[in-house]
């Protein structure tokens, strides 16, 4: 894998931007071609280097789905191990889905996940490693009372609407308790389940959560966290179903009664499918906590893209941010400093291969003279970025990057801010991201232009672009494929196409 790595900071300052760019060549990873990881080539200029990608097909494998086993040290770099469980393949032979695995006392991995038994119907099944002495966990071995969650006449659960079981928590009474996704006509729902052993299990008279008109919830995660915010992340057991309708992934946050095993979403967070963790083309994540670390790690699908995607307004409530593995691709840090940007041009970012960077910059605004004014009527966020794009000049927006870009600006992915002043010294900041259909997206991000700068972070890996706007808070990973940006004839440009100059303070 080649990594070029680019640090930028852009400042905005007298109505320019300042530069600050890092550039790593990374030789002794040239050459590194694994089943993840492979160089692009001429015949696949889309393929992903640091985002892993399977050698050939979807990585949710149709033929039929299996689970396919890789190892990694760092998150970026991937070893693939034999297929996990291949033993059980004539088992198996109908689909293997999703599932999650959860750590009995002892240090022992426990897997749920879903097959289909020979009627085709959804049932849940219980596998351990055969040799815990394996670092890689190869071969696993299934319990002969699987399955051990299934549809009957009794429970009434729809045989074709019954999968993705979470990862387990025991409640003081000693039992454990896991999420199964399911749905009631279009009643998106978390059927909880209660177990002693961990290998009976008895479906309770309650769900967890469900709601009106969500369709079928897929690979659903229930995890606490900290009410003050603080950990990165806390140890297992509040809810992020995914929605199969609409194929976005969506949390809420609330609190969980022990006592009466029961989840209240907090006001704001019930029945509310627009709190979504990423606002682009992301899909049924999973994720994990990182017990070395401290770190809940959510490990998505990028799944390929054409086609446009409905987004909604929220201020994210929740924070992500690229695992702090992929700065170790970094080397040799160069700063790009006090490159000028005068409002209305662009400037490109030299040295740097444009197909795989990381970019992390943050914009100072300190003077808001010429700023437009926001009107209340601008409640949708995607049609005012769709209608203004980066043609239509503000007071001082749009400015922000051109990705993935030809030398001629033919083709580019621009990832870009617009600022406004609302009352009582208050901003709405708009990010955007036009699609190469021209629809463009944005949502709001909730920072103080002022006080915290306008942070932005943009992992560019050949056909993927993510970007982490407000540190964080608001996300959207994409899959692009331009025709002219590919290889060597990739640019990054920063732009400020504002009409007016910006002043600093002193
Ligand atoms: C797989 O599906 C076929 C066709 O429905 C069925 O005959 C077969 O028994 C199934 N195999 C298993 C192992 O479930
Ligand atoms: C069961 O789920 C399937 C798949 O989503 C759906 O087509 C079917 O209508 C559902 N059946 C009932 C009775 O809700
Ligand atoms: C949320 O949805 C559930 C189930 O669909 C329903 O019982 C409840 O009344 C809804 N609550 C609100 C506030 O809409
Ligand atoms: C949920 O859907 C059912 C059936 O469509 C409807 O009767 C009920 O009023 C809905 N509940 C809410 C809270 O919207
Ligand atoms: C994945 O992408 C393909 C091709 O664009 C599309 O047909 C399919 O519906 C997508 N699946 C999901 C889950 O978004
Ligand atoms: C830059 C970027 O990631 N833009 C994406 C934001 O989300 C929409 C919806 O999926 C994508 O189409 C954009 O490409």
């Amino acid at each position: 894998m080649s990594m070029i790595l680019l640090f930028v900071s852009l400042l905005l300052s007298h109505g320019v931007i300042e530069l600050h760019a890092s550039h790593h060549v990374y030789n002794h990873l040239q050459n590194a071609v694994t089943f993840s990881n492979s160089l692009p080539s001429d015949d696949q200029p889309y393929r992903t280097a640091y985002h892993f990608q399977s050698l050939k097909n979807w990585i949710n494998v149709w033929a039929p789905p299996i689970w396919a086993h890789s190892t990694s040290t760092d998150l970026v770099n991937w070893t693939p191990q034999p297929i996990a469980i291949q033993a059980q393949i004539e088992a198996n032979i109908n689909g293997s889905w999703s599932g999650s695995t959860t750590i009995l006392p002892g240090n022992k991995p426990a897997m749920l996940f879903t097959r289909l038994n020979p009627k085709y119907e959804q049932v849940q099944v219980l596998a351990f490693p055969k040799d815990l002495s394996d670092p890689y966990l190869k071969e696993w071995a299934f319990v002969a009372q699987n399955p051990i969650m299934y549809p009957t006449p009794e429970n009434n659960i729809n045989a074709s609407s019954f999968r993705d079981p979470t990862t387990a928590w025991m409640l003081p009474d000693g039992k454990w308790r896991v999420l199964v996704g399911s749905k009631t006509g279009t009643t998106g729902t978390s059927l909880l389940f209660r177990s002693k052993d961990f290998v009976n299990w008895i479906q309770a008279k309650h769900t967890l959560y469900s709601y009106n008109d969500s369709g079928m919830w897929e690979c659903p995660d229930f995890l606490p966290v900290d009410a003050n915010g603080k950990a990165i992340g806390v140890e297992t057991s509040a809810i992020g179903p995914k929605l199969d309708d609409t194929k976005h992934d969506i949390y809420t946050i609330g609190s969980y009664d022990v006592k009466k095993d029961a989840y209240m979403p907090d006001v704001g967070f019930m029945n509310d499918s627009s709190l979504r963790y990423d606002y682009g083309k992301y899909y049924a994540s999973k994720m994990f906590f990182d017990d070395v670390t401290k770190r809940r790690i959510l490990l998505g699908w990028a799944n390929e893209s054409s086609s446009v995607e409905d987004d909604s307004k929220k201020d994210g409530l929740l924070i992500q941010w690229p695992v702090c593995e992929i700065k170790a691709l970094r080397e040799k840090p160069v700063k790009i400093s006090t490159k000028v940007i005068r409002g209305g041009s662009l400037v490109e970012i030299p040295g740097i291969t444009a197909t795989q960077v990381d970019v992390e910059m943050s914009f100072a605004i300190h003077h808001l003279r010429n700023i437009e004014k926001f009107e209340a009527s601008w409640t949708d966020p995607q049609l005012f970025c769709s209608q203004k794009g980066t043609s239509v000049k503000g007071g001082l927006d749009p400015f922000g990057l051109l990705t993935l870009a030809s030398k001629n600006l033919e083709e580019y992915t621009a990832v870009f801010f617009r600022v406004f002043k609302a009352n009582h010294n208050k901003f709405f900041v708009l990010m955007c991201n036009p699609t190469p259909d021209k629809t463009t997206y944005g949502t709001f991000v909730d920072v103080n232009p002022i006080h915290e700068g306008l942070p932005l972070r943009v992992l560019i890996d050949h056909s993927v672009v993510e970007s982490f706007g407000g540190k964080g808070k608001n996300v959207n990973t994409s899959r692009v494929y331009p025709t002219l940006a590919k290889y060597d004839n990739a640019h990054l440009f920063a732009f400020n196409y504002g009409m007016s100059s910006i002043k600093t303070l002193p």
